[in-house]
């Protein structure tokens, strides 16, 4: 079973989503910041690479997900007041949502992880960076020692 549990990841991780949250709950008071996938079991893992949302599929290749500790974790934006998943609000304006996004994953790479908003580290956004295909900008974590 997936989860939500920020403290089954590396106390790396831990350390920087309560960064994360307090940086970007004070800069953008509007909205919040919370873990959305922390633990996935490799048979959950297999139903996001057969959807084209992961790399890996839980058997030949394991994501930092699935293992614990993990290795990495998803956030996602919420607004505060509703709690409504800023992904889902219609007419959410597109531009808005990758800066808020940006601004975590911009932290995360200044903090020396890595994020699925810019894999490669150039600081050019996955989606309009030809080098790079997979956008996954809830997507954190640990760089390879
Ligand atoms: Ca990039």
């Amino acid at each position: 079973m997936a989860t939500r549990d920020i403290t089954q990841a590396d106390p790396e991780l831990q350390q920087f989503f309560a960064f994360a949250k307090r940086t970007f709950e004070l800069e953008f008071p509007e909205f919040s910041y919370k873990p959305t996938c922390v633990y996935r079991s490799p048979e959950e893992q297999l139903v996001e690479f057969k959807a084209g949302r992961s790399n890996c599929d839980g058997e030949k290749k394991l994501s930092n997900h699935n293992t614990l500790p993990t290795k990495a974790f998803d956030g996602g934006i919420f607004r505060r007041s509703d709690g409504a998943y800023i992904d889902t609000i219609l007419g959410f304006p597109a531009s808005y949502r990758k800066a808020l996004y940006a601004f975590i994953w911009l932290l995360a790479e200044l903090k020396g992880f890595r994020a699925g908003g810019d894999w490669d580290g150039d600081g050019i956004p996955v989606d309009v960076d030809p080098g790079e295909h997979l956008n996954d900008v809830y997507h954190l974590e640990k760089r390879k020692p």
